[in-house]
């Protein structure tokens, strides 16, 4: 039974590292030319931030074009050099 829950610890953990949580939020401002956009988010239990509206950076690759301020979505990110990189983001019907 100890063996057991070990491994269900060890698995549920490396679970989280290869799956980065899933943040909702609302789209206010896209800036395509500086690959950045402005995200109302919710709170961000991972680094512990509360519920704002602030930049994260972006990449082409994300097809940004589809979306609209107003937009709500939901996203995965990366801290890079202190700044919060959007991964991946999704719209949510
Ligand atoms: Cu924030």
């Amino acid at each position: 039974m100890k063996k057991f829950i070990i491994a269900l610890i060890c698995l549920i953990s490396s679970y989280a590292i290869a799956n980065p949580e899933w943040i909702n939020g609302e789209i206010i401002r896209i800036d395509l030319s500086r690959d950045r956009i402005v995200l109302k988010h919710e709170y961000i239990p991972s680094i512990k931030m509360h519920a704002m509206t602030m930049p994260f950076g972006t990449t082409k690759e994300l097809n940004l074009e589809a979306y609209r301020p107003g937009d709500k979505v939901r996203f995965q990110f990366k801290v890079e050099d202190g700044a919060l990189n959007i991964t991946t983001i999704e719209k949510l019907k």
